[in-house]
Order: C-alpha cells, then structure tokens, then sequence
C-alpha cells in the first residue's frame, strides 16, 4: 500500500493506484470528462487537474500516486473551471442546451457552474454523418476526448474508429474512411454509450423528452445474459445502456441488446388472437379463441395425442407453468423446448462426462485463463460480449486456438486455427487426445483420482495419429500438434464451444470428445481449470431446460421414470404424472405427419422458419387438426396455425432467465404489454382453468417458489434472493450458488469423470457428383433466429438480406460474381440466393444465415438428426448451386 494525503487526509491506497483513486477513496470527488473506469486514461480533457505537492497541476485520472504525495482538490477548483471553460467555448450552444441526462458535459457545466453564454458559435460547421441506423455523429459536438475510440478498441475490440485532424479540428471519424455505415462499426453502442457530449448518439435519443424511469432488466436476445438498464417516458424506451455492474456483462451490450427493441412498437404487432374460419385467418376475442382452444382439448381423450413446443424465449416462471400444464391438464410428456434443436448435445455430453448438463464454469474464469480452446462457435458474431472478452483476454496474452471451418473473425486473431472438413470433429478432438497423450501433456495425478475410462481412450485414441486426422479432416498434422501442445502446456487452459460441435450427426459425440481434453489435462473441476464451456444460444434455453420442457425430464432434471421423483410432484400437483418419456420436437412432426397427433401447441418458436427441412414441417403443421401458435407477430409458423395468441415480450414482463454459464437473472417488466396481449404465463394459466384446473402460481415469483421447493438444484433461489444478484445454480437452501463446478468431485454416481472413447464416424451427409458442395449453415451478428423481432427494428439497415458465402476459388469456377444470383438444391428442397465471395469460407464450402424466412435456408436442411438427441445435422447439408437469372426478371 502507498500512503498520500488528500485536503490533508491521509489515505492508504495500493501502489498501482492513480490520484483520481486516492481522492474518491478519501471520501472526495474531482470532476472527469475524458474518463471512463473501463478504459485506460488518456489525460486528454484536464478537467480533472489537481495539485501535487503544491508543484502544480497534474491530471488525477493518469498520475500514478507515489509514498507521501500531497494532493491538493481544492486548490484546483479555478484550474479545472478553466479547462472546463475552455472545452466549452469550442462548442456550439447547441452542445449545453441537451438535456442533462443525455449530456456529461451539462451535468458537469451545471456541476461547476460554467455557464453556456461562454458556448460560442462556430464558424463552419463541421457537419453530421447520420448514415448508419444506431450510431448519429454530430462532428461539431466531438471535444477530441477519445473515450469512444478507447472504448470500440479496449471493450469491444473491433478498433473501428480513430481521431483525424489536427488541434481544434480534431474529430472521431471511422478507421476506414468514408461513413459510419460503411465502416467496421458493429454497432456495439459502446461510444455512443460512453461519449460524454452527444456527439456520438442514437438517432432520435436528443429529441425525446426527460427519462422517467430505469428498469434494470436481462437482455432477451442471446445466452450470454446482459444486464441492460432500460430508460423508458412513458411507453417508449429512451435508451438501453448496458449496466457497468452488470454480472455477465460488465459495461458492455451489442447490437441487438442495446438498439434491437424497436419491435415492441412495430406496427406489425398482433394485438388480438386470430382464429381460422374457412381457411383464413381472422380476429376473434381472447374469449371466443380460449373457449375453442379448451373446448378442443377437452373433446381428446387420448392425452398422447397432444403436443407442445415450449418456448426458450420466454421466463423460467413461464416455462415451468407450460410444462406443468402439459403433464398435469393434458396428461403427457410430449412437451419440450428448442433446445432439442441447439445444445441437447451439449446436456447430454456433458451429463455423461461430469455428471450435469449444464456448462462446467462461470464466465468470470475466464480472468484467469491462458490458454482457450474456441471450438465451433463464432461469438463475435453470436455472443458478441462474450467475443470481446475472448478477444481482449487474447491482446492480453492469452494463446487462442479456434477449430472452425470458416476465418471467422477470432480466427483471424488465433494462434491456431484448425480448419477442419464440417463433421470431423470427432476426428480432430481424438487427435488432440491422441498427442496429449503422445507427448506426455496429460495430467496423470488427475487421471488416477478424478477420472475412468483413461486406458479405453488411449487404446482408441492410439488410431488417431496426426497424419491420420490430417487425412480425415483436412487439418494439417502440424497445426494439429501445435494445438495440442498451447492446450497441454497451458496453466489454465479454458474450452468454449458452439452448435459448429452440437448440430452434427455425431454432436453427442463432438461434445464427449471435445470435454476429454479438459479431463485429460485436470483443467475441469480444479482450481486452474477453465473447464468446458457450451456457448448456450438463446437468452433462455438452459432455463427452459432447466424448468422441465423436456418430454424425460421434470424440473431440475429429475427423470420422468423416477418413480420417487414422480411420487413428489404428484403429491405437489395433485396429479397422476405420466411415466414414459413422450416426444421429441422431430418425433412431434413425425407423429403428427403419421396422423397421431390432434394439437400441436407451438409457443415461441417459429418452427416453419427454423427447424429442418421445412417441407417436412409444412407437412406436419398440415396434418395435424389443430395448431395452435403464441407469438408477438405472425411469425410463418402463426400464419399457418388455427388459432394465434398475440402475447407479451421480455420487456412486458417479470420473471426470470437461465444464461450460458447457468446463472440465473431478474427479468423485470419495463413496459406495459399492448393493448389485447397477454402473457404466456397468463394465457396457459387461463386455459387450464377453463378445463378445470387451477395450475396455482399465482404470480411468476410463486412459480419459482413451487419450482424450488420440488427441484433440488433450486432450492435455495427465489425473486427475493435475485433481487440481490445473479446466482448459478446449484443453489442450496440459503446458498451462494456454485458459480465453478465440481471442486470437490463431479456430479457422476463414482464422483469421477467419465472419459469417453468414441470413434469418429462420418456422416452420411457426404458430397457427391450430384450435390458436390458442402453447405454449413449459422448466425450472421445483425439478426437474431427467425429474425422476427431484428428485422422490425433499425436492424434490418445493417443487413437486408440473406446470402450464400462462396470462396473466390469456387466463385470464379462456377462463373459467379458478387451478387449473382443461384438456385441451390439439396436433397431436402431448393431454393434461391444472391452470392457473396468472401475467403471466409473454404473452397468446397458454402455459408448462410437463416435470418430470413423468406430466404428459405432450411427448405435445404435434412432431417437428419444425433441419435441420442435428435439434435438436427444443420452445419452440414450437400448442395449444387446453380447461376439463375434474378428473381423478377426472366
Ligand atoms: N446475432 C445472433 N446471435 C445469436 C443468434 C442469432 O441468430 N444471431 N442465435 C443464438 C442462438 S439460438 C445460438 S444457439 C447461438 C449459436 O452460436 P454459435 O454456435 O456460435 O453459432 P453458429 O454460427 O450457428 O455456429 C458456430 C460456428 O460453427 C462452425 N462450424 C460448422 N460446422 C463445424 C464443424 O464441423 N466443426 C467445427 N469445429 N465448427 C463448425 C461454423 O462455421 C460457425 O462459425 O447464438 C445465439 N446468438
Ligand atoms: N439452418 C439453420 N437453422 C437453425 C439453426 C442453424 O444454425 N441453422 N439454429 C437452430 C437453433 S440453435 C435455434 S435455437 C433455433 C431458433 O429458432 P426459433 O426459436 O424459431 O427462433 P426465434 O427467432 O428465437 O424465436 C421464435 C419466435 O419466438 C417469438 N418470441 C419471442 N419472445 C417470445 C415470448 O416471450 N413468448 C412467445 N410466445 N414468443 C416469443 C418470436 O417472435 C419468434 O417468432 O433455430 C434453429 N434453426
Ligand atoms: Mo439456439
């Protein structure tokens, strides 16, 4: 510790410490404009001058404190006046007319009564770029304090803007040149967030009038779980920041968290339920859609012949409701949730390696990691603050290995980049395995105490040798080795993984082999274990998981055939629970394409845009008698159902949500839902009743309440106790939650880690003279899923369309330029893509999103699926590709 004094107080601080530290931790304050806690300071704005050792003034936020320093506040107040003054007279008046809780600069002038007679007008103007749909710059608002340039480069690491021009015509302008929209902005908001002027702002943020009110809320998009502050007058949301406190988050949001809301308000809205009548569509009341809806469960007797999709949008409260209904008021298992289509290989993998599904560490970790291992996952794009924290632990030293097929954008930042043949991943996690092995990076200690199966491992892994793998997936040997080598040397090497690993064939398989790794080097369940980390996709599907959407699981993974388990929910619920598992998500449309299914309940998910193989769905939402859809919007899944029930978003309502990292968060009500909506708690609540039965839970708290007290691994959580913070679950009764897994043994019955031998097995999905190229399809950053809520937002400006990413190689052979336009055809179906040539992608291979219903991505998709979780095969389907004139035209 170093010891200074500050007015005369003296003040013990440590050493790192700069004087801005040693003033606010003696209690005092001095004015900041150019800084900000997150970013390393730049000294630029002198607002924040004090006096050292009464030599003068010096910046507090940059000098570092030294043993017996005396720092005067005081005697600065006129020093910092000036440069205050001095900032201000550059300015426009313009500048101190903002309200002031959109402007630092006011808050600070009224602060130090600096006054806006001294704003003078300038000159010329230097003009405003307003053409990208998030970021507005107002050049002559810009004081050169560089916050937002410090901010795209140290929290979100896409180094987008820099400072041009010289003294007072010093501006932020794009790194690229030219406008904002054509730079490499991803509309993170971190400058606009941290700009104290306005200069940089959301369009349309300095027209509304004063906020109202804050909500503190999570962010229903993505699985990483941000914690978001929402500003709201009235009904319209002012501005979302992302919390500096935020768990997860820390200060940082990404495109669609921090602009993507403008969908509450889209004229698009439904506001009543719709009901089909001869064919078609048409307003009906809550009463009239309920009543047909009860009236027809009513009249089946055979509770196997009813299905529900439960959403993993929607809150844990809604999700355990849903399945409780399924179970208890329609009698089946056949409930479950969209995880099916995403990390079911994830639950399961992890679950027979560790002993639970769920990811094995807390992101926080992550702080002391040197090594990661990103294996098929593109966070940058998906998990955008998850991106920036990979990418800023590897500026920081951290080696990075990316095993994907595509450059993705980490992978231009990796020391490794493996790029293996999509569907081989078995093959290169054995191989990894393998040189582990070879070259004695094992953790033998670990071995012997925490784990089985190492002797099966070696045996198979021994048919893995560096220039086999290079044979099986393309990965060259020595790329291969020296990946093997940054994981096994590592201290505390940290795996994180997407659906490039889960939504194969094998994607089971990809996940045991891959959590191998960690066992083999004691990095799982040890202090100096990163651990195993699945990239969970939507905001709340660990959650829906978690509550039972599962046709063989209840609440907190207690197995339908569980006789005990079933024994104590029945006593709860008063309610013969089934015992056999019931379907799966593709079981449900292959049952009700078989004609043995009556009503299909289909609750936020757009099954006709995202699941597999399209022309198989269509056929089973045909077949089946009664389909009935909750959604926001008409999504294509509602405009082919009987009856839609128009329901309320993440901002309309209370509850809570699973992240990625098992860390349960209060989601609470920032806005009123529209006029005729209701929620999906409500709606299934109201149902039941009207069979006859009262589901209980009479508020979303009182949900989670039941929840807790019939699922171990919950029991300790509760509104009240989250109101206090995030907790990882398991949470004991009155415990903190276990944000680290397995320290003091795994969750298996034997307490150890189960490695597993599992051959890799290539697909059946190989190309072939008829379809020669390998499709893999993912997340583009700009839209979200089915994109029905991002494509009715400013979102849609940043991106218009879906498109076929070729390789130059393979663009050139076929004869196609930018922008071309192919029918592509696969087994499943066909449909057409405008091109675009980028050596992202591996000659042979071709990308899309599937962002655009209207696009049609998955009329290609197979129903191909991993046997042990049905988990679709969507990162591999062979396709031709061929040029067409464009659409429209002939
Ligand atoms: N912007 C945005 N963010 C999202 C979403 C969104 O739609 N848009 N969706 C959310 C959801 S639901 C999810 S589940 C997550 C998904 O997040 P991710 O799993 O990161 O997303 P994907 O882009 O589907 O796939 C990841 C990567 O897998 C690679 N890959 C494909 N095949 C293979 C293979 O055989 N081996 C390896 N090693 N890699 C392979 C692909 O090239 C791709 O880069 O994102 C969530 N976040
Ligand atoms: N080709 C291809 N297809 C894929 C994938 C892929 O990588 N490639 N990824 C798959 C994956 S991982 C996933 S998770 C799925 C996602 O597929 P979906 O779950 O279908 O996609 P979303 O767009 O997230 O949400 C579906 C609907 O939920 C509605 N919604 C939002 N919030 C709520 C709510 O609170 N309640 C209700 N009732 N509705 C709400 C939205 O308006 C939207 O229409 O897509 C899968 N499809
Ligand atoms: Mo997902």
């Amino acid at each position: 510790m170093t010891r200074v004094s500050v007015d005369q107080i003296p003040v013990d601080v440590p050493a790192s410490a700069t004087l801005l530290d040693a003033i606010r931790a003696a209690g005092k304050s001095v004015p900041t404009l150019c800084h900000d806690e997150r970013l390393t300071p730049s000294a630029s704005c002198r607002v924040c001058l004090v006096d050292a050792d009464g030599n003068g003034p010096v910046a507090s936020c940059s000098t570092p404190v030294r043993e017996g320093l005396r720092i005067g506040v005081q005697v600065g107040d006129q020093w910092r006046r000036d440069a205050l003054q001095a900032i201000v007279a550059g300015l426009p008046s313009r500048a101190l007319e903002l309200p002031a809780d959109r402007s630092e600069l006011v808050r600070l002038c009224q602060e130090l009564a600096v006054s806006a007679d001294s704003a003078e007008v300038l000159a010329e103007s230097r003009g405003t770029d307003l053409s990208h749909p998030y970021v507005k710059l107002d050049r002559d608002l810009c004081i050169a304090c560089d916050r937002c340039v410090r901010a795209c480069a140290e929290i979100q690491g896409t180094f987008a803007i820099t400072l041009t021009g010289r003294g007072p015509d010093t501006v932020v302008a794009p790194g690229t040149g030219g406008l904002w929209a054509g730079s490499d902005c991803v509309s993170c908001g971190a400058c606009v967030d941290t700009c104290p002027t306005g200069a940089l702002s959301e369009p349309g943020l300095l027209d509304l009038g004063p906020i109202e009110r804050w909500t503190r809320t999570t962010c229903g998009y993505c699985g990483v779980g941000c914690t978001l502050d929402v500003a709201t007058r009235g009904q319209d949301v002012v501005t979302v920041r992302p919390a500096m406190d935020g768990s997860v988050n820390r200060g940082h949001a990404c495109a669609k968290g921090r602009f993507a809301h403008g969908f509450v308000h889209s004229p698009d809205r439904l506001r009543t339920p719709l009901v089909r009548r001869n064919g078609r569509l048409a307003e009906s009341t809550w009463d009239e859609a309920l009543d047909l809806v009860a009236d027809h469960l009513r009249r089946i007797p055979d509770p196997d012949r009813f299905a529900v999709i439960s959403s993993a949008r929607a809150t844990n409260e809604e999700n355990y409701l849903i399945q409780k209904f399924a179970r208890v008021v329609l009698g089946t298992n056949n409930v479950d949730n969209c995880a099916r289509l995403c990390h079911a290989p994830s639950a399961a993998g992890l679950a027979a390696t560790f002993g639970l599904g769920g990811g094995t560490n807390s992101f926080e970790d992550l702080d002391d990691c040197d090594a990661i291992l990103l294996a098929g996952a593109n966070p940058t794009d998906a998990h955008p603050v998850v991106g920036s924290r990979l990418l800023q632990r590897t500026l920081d030293g951290a080696r990075l290995i990316v095993v994907d097929p595509r450059r993705t954008s980490l992978a231009r930042h990796a020391d490794v980049h493996l790029a293996p043949r999509p569907g081989t991943n078995v093959a290169v996690f054995n191989g990894l395995a393998h040189l582990l092995i070879r070259d004695d990076l094992i953790d033998p200690d670990f071995l012997r105490t925490r784990a089985t199966g190492y002797e099966a491992l070696r045996e198979l892994a021994d048919a893995y040798p560096p220039e086999q793998v290079e044979k099986l997936s393309g990965v060259p040997a020595a790329d291969l080795t020296a990946a093997a080598h940054l994981y096994g040397e590592a201290n505390t090497p940290a795996i994180f993984y997407g659906l490039g690993i889960t939504e194969h064939r094998y994607g089971t398989d990809g996940v045991r082999t891959l959590a191998n790794l960690a066992v083999l080097c004691g990095a799982v369940g040890t202090e100096t274990g990163g651990g195993v980390n699945p990239l969970r996709g939507q905001n709340n599907v660990q959650g829906a998981s978690d509550m039972g959407a599962l046709p063989d699981l209840l609440p907190g993974y207690q197995k339908v055939t569980d006789d005990e388990a079933r024994d104590r929910f029945d006593t709860s619920w008063q309610a013969r629970l089934p015992s056999t598992p019931g379907l799966r998500i593709p079981q449900m449309f292959d049952a009700a394409r078989a004609g043995e299914l009556d009503v299909l309940w289909v609750v936020g998910e757009d099954v006709l845009a995202t699941d597999p193989n399209t022309a198989a769905v269509r056929g089973a939402l045909d077949a089946c008698p009664l389909v009935i859809c909750n959604d926001l919007f008409l999504s294509s899944t509602a405009a082919a159902a009987d009856v839609v029930l128009p329901v309320a978003s993440w901002l309309e309502k209370d509850g809570t949500f699973v992240n990625f990292d098992r860390r349960f968060q209060r989601v609470r009500q920032v806005l009123v839902p529209p006029d005729g909506v209701r929620t999906d708690f409500a709606v299934f609540a109201e149902v039941a009743r009207r069979l006859g039965r009262d589901l209980g839970c009479e508020t979303s708290a009182a949900a989670l309440d039941e929840c807790a007290s019939l699922a171990p691994h919950f029991a300790g959580l509760s509104h009240r106790r989250l109101e206090a913070g995030a907790l990882h679950w398991p949470v004991a009764p009155g415990g903190d939650g276990t944000p680290t897994l397995y320290r003091d043994g795994f969750a298996t019955p034997d307490r150890r880690a189960h490695l597993a031998a599992r051959p890799y097995l290539p697909t059946e999905t190989e190309p072939s003279p008829e379809y020669p190229f390998l499709l893999v399809t993912g997340r583009r950053a700009e839209h979200y899923n089915a994109g029905g809520m991002t494509r009715r937002t400013p979102s849609v400006g940043l991106r218009t369309k879906e498109s076929l990413d070729v390789a130059p190689g393979d663009a050139a052979c076929l004869g196609l330029e930018e922008g071309a336009f192919v029918e592509v055809t696969s087994a499943s179906g066909s449909t057409v893509l405008p091109v675009t040539i980028t050596d992202e992608v591996t000659a042979g291979e071709m990308f899309a999103g599937f962002h655009f219903p209207g696009a049609g991505v998955n009329e290609l998709t197979s129903s191909v699926t991993d046997d042990p979780t049905s988990c679709p095969e969507y990162k591999l389907t062979a396709v031709r590709v061929r040029r067409i004139a464009p659409p429209g035209r002939s």
